[in-house]
Formats: C-alpha cells, sequence, structure tokens
C-alpha cells in the first residue's frame, strides 16, 4: 500500500505537473472570451483565491439519519484527528484554512494543545457551535422540553452556562463568534404559548450576549421544523432578525440554507438580511425536500449562485457591516467526507466566480429599460460559463492541487486511516 502525505506541497506539485499545460490552455482560452466581455481572468481569479469557507468538525465523519449511519473507513476518532482531515482538504483546496467545532463534540480537556495541533496543520478555528439539541450523560437537566427557552428558569441557566463556556473555549482557540441554534419548539398547537417562547429565548440570549468579549460575533440560526414538528421557535430569518436588533449590535443572522421550505427565496433573505447590515454567515449545503445536509452545489447549483450573486452585489455596494462567515455544514452519509468538503468547498468558489464574472453594467441597463428578458439572460451568462479553470488557477495560485480528489485518492490517505484509526464505530440513528 503506497502512501504519500496529501497534504504535503512537494506531493501536491508532483501531482499536479500531468495537469498543468492543459490547465493553462484553458485558462488562457477562458482568458480571451472573458476578455471579449470585457472581463480581466486574473482579477477573478486574485478574488477566488481570496475566497475562504470553514469546514465544519462534525462533517468530516460519516453521517447519518435517525435510520442509521454506516461509517466509513479511516474514521477521525477524535478533535485531533478531526483536524488533520481537515488539513487534508485545506491543503488540496487551498480554501478552507479554518474549523468551526461544535461542543460537546469536540470537547477536550486541553483546547490549548488543540489550538497548537491546529497551527502545527496551518489551520485556525471559526465560529463555536453550542449544543442545547441533545442531553449529554450526567447532564442535570434534560433538554427535552427545550433548551433556552424551556419554561424551567434552571434548565434556561444550564443551557446558558453551556454557550458561555463554548465562548471560554473558544476564546483559548482565537475563534471570534459563536452560532447559537437551537431545536426549541412543539409539535402540537397548544403545547407551547408561542409569544413567551421568544420572550424567553430573548432573555436567555441577552446572558450569552453579555459574555461576548467585544470582538466577537453572536450568529442565530434560524431553521423551519426539525426535531420540532409544529413550531420552531426561531423558525424563520423575521424570528432570527428581531432577536438580533433586541440583543445588540454583535448579533447576527446565520443562513443555513436547509433550513427553509422547498422554493423558499433564499437569496431574498440574504439581499433583506444585507440590507438590515445583519447577515452574520451561511450554513452552505443543498437539499431537495428537507433539511437534507447534502453537498453544496449538488442539488441547485443556480440557487446557490443566486445566493452568491446577491453577496457579490453588496460586496460591489461596499454595504455597511457586510462581513459574512462562510460555513459549510453537511452531513456525508454515502460519500468520503474528505472528498465531499473538497467539491464542496469548490462548488461555493464556483459560485463566486460566475456571480464576479456578470457583466454589471450591462445589467444595470437592462434593469432600466425593463428588458426583461436581456437582464435574465445577462445574469444567467455568468453561471452558463465554464469558470473551472479560474478554480483551478487560484488553488495553484495558493499551492493547492489542481485535481484534489484525484491527488487525495493517489495518495492512500483514507487507507492509511483505515489501517491506523482502527477502533469501535457506532452504528446507531443519529447525525454524526
Ligand atoms: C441544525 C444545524 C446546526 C448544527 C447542526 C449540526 O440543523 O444546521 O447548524 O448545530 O445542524
Ligand atoms: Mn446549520
Amino acid at each position: 500500500m503506497s502512501f504519500a502525505d496529501p497534504r504535503d506541497a512537494n506531493y501536491i506539485a508532483s501531482a499536479n505537473k500531468p495537469h498543468a499545460a492543459v490547465l493553462a490552455t484553458d485558462y488562457t482560452a477562458l482568458g480571451v472570451q472573458l476578455q471579449r466581455r470585457g472581463i480581466a481572468i486574473d482579477d477573478i481569479t486574485r478574488a477566488v483565491a481570496n475566497f475562504r469557507v470553514a469546514i465544519p468538525s462534525w462533517g468530516v465523519g460519516t453521517g447519518g439519519t435517525r435510520f442509521g449511519r454506516f461509517p466509513g473507513p479511516g474514521e477521525p476518532r477524535n478533535v485531533f484527528e478531526k483536524l488533520e482531515d481537515c488539513a487534508v482538504i485545506h491543503k488540496l483546496t487551498a480554501a478552507t484554512p479554518t474549523v468551526s467545532l461544535h461542543l460537546p463534540w469536540d470537547k477536550t480537556d486541553d483546547f490549548t494543545a488543540l489550538r497548537e495541533h491546529a497551527a502545527a496543520l496551518g489551520l485556525g478555528f471559526d465560529a463555536m457551535n453550542s449544543n442545547t439539541f441533545q442531553d449529554q450523560v450526567g447532564q442535570p437537566l434534560s433538554y427535552k422540553y427545550g433548551s433556552l427557552t424551556h419554561t424551567d428558569a434552571a434548565v434556561r441557566a444550564q443551557a446558558v452556562a453551556h454557550n458561555i463556556d463554548c465562548i471560554s473555549a473558544g476564546k483559548k482557540l482565537g475563534s471570534k463568534a459563536l452560532t447559537v441554534w437551537i431545536g426549541d419548539g412543539a409539535n402540537f398547537p397548544g403545547q407551547s404559548h408561542l409569544g413567551r417562547a421568544f420572550e424567553r429565548y430573548l432573555e436567555s440570549t441577552a446572558s450569552i450576549y453579555k459574555a461576548l468579549p467585544e470582538d466577537w460575533r453572536m450568529f442565530i440560526e434560524h431553521k423551519m421544523y426539525e426535531p420540532a414538528f409544529y413550531a420552531t421557535v426561531i423558525q424563520d430569518w423575521g424570528s432570527s432578525l428581531m432577536a438580533a436588533q433586541a440583543l445588540g449590535p454583535k448579533a447576527f443572522c446565520l443562513v443555513d440554507l436547509g433550513h427553509h421550505a422547498p422554493n423558499v427565496n433564499i437569496e431574498m433573505i440574504v439581499a433583506r438580511l444585507v440590507h438590515a447590515q445583519r447577515l452574520g454567515g451561511f450554513h452552505f449545503n443543498d437539499s431537495k425536500y428537507g433539511d437534507d445536509d447534502l453537498d453544496a452545489g449538488s442539488i441547485e447549483p443556480f440557487r446557490l449562485f443566486l445566493v452568491f450573486n446577491e453577496l457579490v452585489e453588496a460586496e460591489l455596494a461596499k454595504a455597511p457591516n457586510f462581513r459574512p462567515a462562510h460555513m459549510l455544514d453537511q452531513s456525508h452519509n454515502v460519500t468520503d467526507p474528505i472528498e465531499s468538503l473538497m467539491t464542496s468547498a469548490i462548488e461555493l468558489q464556483r459560485a463566486y466566480a460566475q456571480a464576479l464574472i456578470v457583466e454589471r453594467g450591462r445589467l444595470h441597463e437592462y434593469r432600466i429599460a425593463n428588458d426583461v428578458l436581456m437582464a435574465a439572460q445577462t445574469l444567467k451568462r455568468g453561471f452558463t460559463t465554464d469558470v473551472s479553470p479560474i478554480l483551478a488557477q487560484a488553488r495553484v495560485a495558493r499551492g493547492g492541487a489542481i485535481d484534489p480528489v484525484a491527488a487525495y485518492r493517489d495518495s492512500g490517505y483514507r487507507a492509511r486511516c483505515a489501517h491506523s484509526r482502527p477502533g469501535k464505530q457506532s452504528l446507531g440513528g443519529s447525525i454524526v
């Protein structure tokens, strides 16, 4: 079994050699095409090379559903091994330098050692994620009927304390944000007082907000349903925005693409949150039905493009307070998580590049003239342009691989992990 470290720069350089000539030809050809549209390809490549997305630590293990989980070979067994896999993703894509941790899933008694381990792998930490949607062994009070909005003040206090623990862990790791997603809600009409539940949410999150360091942000993540199946306290962007505005200037709204009813116009929500100066960031993934947590751009790539179109519009307009944190939040049930996360990060870069090459001057003229068809065609031309050479060139410019999946597979990394990471793998039904 031959093995090469896919994180090694020399390995990546040698893996790129057979692809370099074709890339150069394709890049030049696309450059000529874009030049005809008045677009300098190197400007786009530079912008794409600066695009960053965080990896969810819970995404490098095989995901599952309530019906079961089918672990793949060489699963990471702890947060230190998760970071080693995250480093493979970053070295090959050159686009994912940070990891978003989830506590207590990533709990360790030495966060400083974890920070050093990450730094040695060339990684940092993005937003911390708290978890008051599961009960932990030995936890005094259950979250069965809610957490930050539970009718029992003692349960709310326990949930607030956990979030504050996440902040102190994050401070040791150099994180600058806390994402708060709670599953609190009701399964039946009458089960909870919809207004008072929201008031309890504001009261609890205000205590968490007070514990935020000056340079931190708090991301409020809305979700239409699951685990609650009738009403969810922070069910939509409206509830999230009301909460952020009530809490203060460090509170922002996080948009998880899978947390909306089918056909909801998510790019419109993005435009409104940009206007409200409360767009905190994203959990990118894709879905066809519910919160399927599938690979970004795998089901609705045009919708992903339209979201990035709003981000580029905001960027060009120098929208105030516009600093979205990009994160993936996916569950890899049937693919190698490393391959899915690499290709998903690249699909985000693709949507960004497609949005950057839209001829905005021409689009504006057609809009003003209400030339509807040409306006729609001009926007779509960005989406229908194959920007793959730009994406590959951006990776090479940052020491990444022209073909990350091939480089990863040829390295034998997964087989080696299967060898070096024996041990029990839980088959039970859960997402991680
Ligand atoms: C909830 C969610 C949230 C995470 C969890 C893993 O569905 O999107 O962001 O805490 O997934
Ligand atoms: Mn999410």
